[in-house]
């Protein structure tokens, strides 16, 4: 089913479930319930805004597609990253012991984990599907500890509504609400098909978030900050990619 078909049918399915005729309705329901997305620029005639609204209240919770292990693709593709700083360089040649990822903002215990630390923490591996809004997608299987595990050992604070996790490449950020942070396979991921992950898809540490597209998943995260609002962050859109006509909400 194309895009557009789902998104008017999912539209059309939110104002039905709402027992109710008409788009500005639905638009004003989602609005109630905490349902519009940062990149959405008017409640009115936002696609975006309907699109989140609708998924959220149909998927819910769900979970995104597994496969058995036999389905693992044989040669991922990983898009091509910007050539690694010294620095980065450096720190690899020292095996990543140095890497640390910062959790701050809106938290009680703001905290600095080596790799050592989030290997310390449970291990979740699922395999599944990584897709590019560009058309290709590969199965893999990612080894790592929940989101989830580390927010709550860092306590989000009353009115933490997004996670903003950024990477050693200045433009590489995205966000999450705390429905998709707290889901229990959205990873820290570290490791892949049994290895370390490798530098091109994302080593030592990428964000794992197998129910959004492929940009969500960014490579080589040290930062993930606590918010009330995306407001503060760049453009104030949840990510660069609603600045190029990308959805923030990138469910699958
Ligand atoms: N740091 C960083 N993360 C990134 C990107 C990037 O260019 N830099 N590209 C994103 C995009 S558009 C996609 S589709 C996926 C691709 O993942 P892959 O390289 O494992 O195939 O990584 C995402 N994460
Ligand atoms: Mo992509």
């Amino acid at each position: 089913m194309s895009l557009i078909t789902r998104r008017r049918l999912i539209t059309t399915g939110l104002a039905t479930a709402a027992g109710v005729s008409g788009l500005g309705v639905a638009a004003k329901l989602s609005r109630k319930y905490g349902l519009v997305p940062p990149d959405c620029k008017g409640v009115y005639g936002a696609g975006e805004t309907l699109t989140y609204a609708a998924q959220r209240l149909l998927i819910g919770n769900a979970m995104a597609r597994e496969f058995p292990r036999s389905m693992i693709s044989e040669k991922p593709f990983a898009n091509p990253i910007a050539p690694p700083k010294e620095a980065f360089k450096q720190m690899q040649a020292r095996g990543f012991v140095d890497w640390k990822l910062t959790v701050d903002g809106m938290v009680e215990h703001p905290m600095t984990l080596s790799l050592a630390d989030l290997k310390t923490l449970p291990v979740h591996s699922q395999i599944t599907e990584v897709s590019c809004e560009e058309g290709w997608s590969y199965i893999a299987e990612w080894i790592g500890t929940p989101l989830s595990g580390v927010l709550n050992a860092a306590g989000l604070k009353p009115g933490a509504n997004y996670i903003v996790y950024s990477s050693i490449e200045p433009d590489s950020w995205d966000s999450l609400d705390i429905s998709e942070a707290m889901h229990p396979q959205t990873l820290l991921a570290m490791g892949m098909n049994d290895g370390d992950l490798p530098v091109g898809f994302g080593g030592p540490l990428r964000m794992r978030v197998p129910r959004q597209l492929g940009y969500k998943n960014v490579k080589f995260i040290n930062h993930i900050t606590a918010t009330d609002s995306m407001k503060h962050f760049g453009k104030g859109l949840g990510s660069v990619n609603p600045e190029y006509g990308y959805a923030w909400f990138a469910g699958i």
